[in-house]
């Protein structure tokens, strides 16, 4: 298994609708090994394949928060939203894309998602909490669609003119 780098926003490989997985591969199955550790190392409870750069549309999450809870690690394959809940919920989101900027953004408090597992085998379940945030969260990645999106256009030119120096501070080091 291996770290990978994740991707600062702007980038445009954040910014591309991912084509589907067509099949699974031993090499599938490795890079989402790799994007569980990437992801308990950065630390998240979410990430997107393109935010390591690979074009597909694979996630992986965790959101158990509690300390001694038995982590619940999960990958989901060309996840698909089969059904949301009237009701909203307001969670301030963050993104290991876009490092140390947070804005509130609404989203379905419930939602139901199709995928199929890292065998190929076909799963629904319906999120709620955090769990259901961050699913809609990491399938925006997979469309292309990152949280700053959702806010007023001044907010997210201040975020990504952020981004931006941030970025040519880290290539100088
Ligand atoms: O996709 C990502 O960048 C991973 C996010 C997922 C996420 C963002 C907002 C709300 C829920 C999930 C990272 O996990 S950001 C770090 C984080 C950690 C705990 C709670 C919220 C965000
Ligand atoms: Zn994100």
């Amino acid at each position: 298994m291996t770290v990978r780098d994740i991707l600062i926003h702007p980038d445009p490989r954040l910014k591309k609708v991912c084509p589907p997985v067509a099949e699974f591969t031993p090499e599938l199955r490795a890079l989402a090994d790799d994007m569980l550790q990437t992801m308990y190392e950065a630390p998240g409870i979410g990430l997107a394949a393109p935010q390591v750069g690979e074009m597909t549309r694979l996630l992986v999450m965790d959101c158990v928060k509690e300390e001694n809870a038995a982590p619940r690690p999960m990958v989901l394959i060309n996840p698909e939203v089969t059904w949301t809940s009237e009701e909203m919920n307001t969670y301030e989101e963050g993104c290991l894309s876009i490092p140390e900027q947070y804005a509130e953004v609404e989203r379905p408090a419930e939602v139901s998602v199709a995928w199929l597992d890292i065998d190929g085998k076909p799963q629904e379940e319906q999120f709620d909490g955090l769990w259901a945030t961050c699913v809609q969260h990491e399938i925006d990645h997979l469309n292309g669609k990152l949280f700053i999106d959702y806010l007023k256009p001044l907010k997210r030119q201040m975020i990504t003119r952020k981004m931006v120096k941030l970025k040519r501070e880290r290539a100088r080091l």
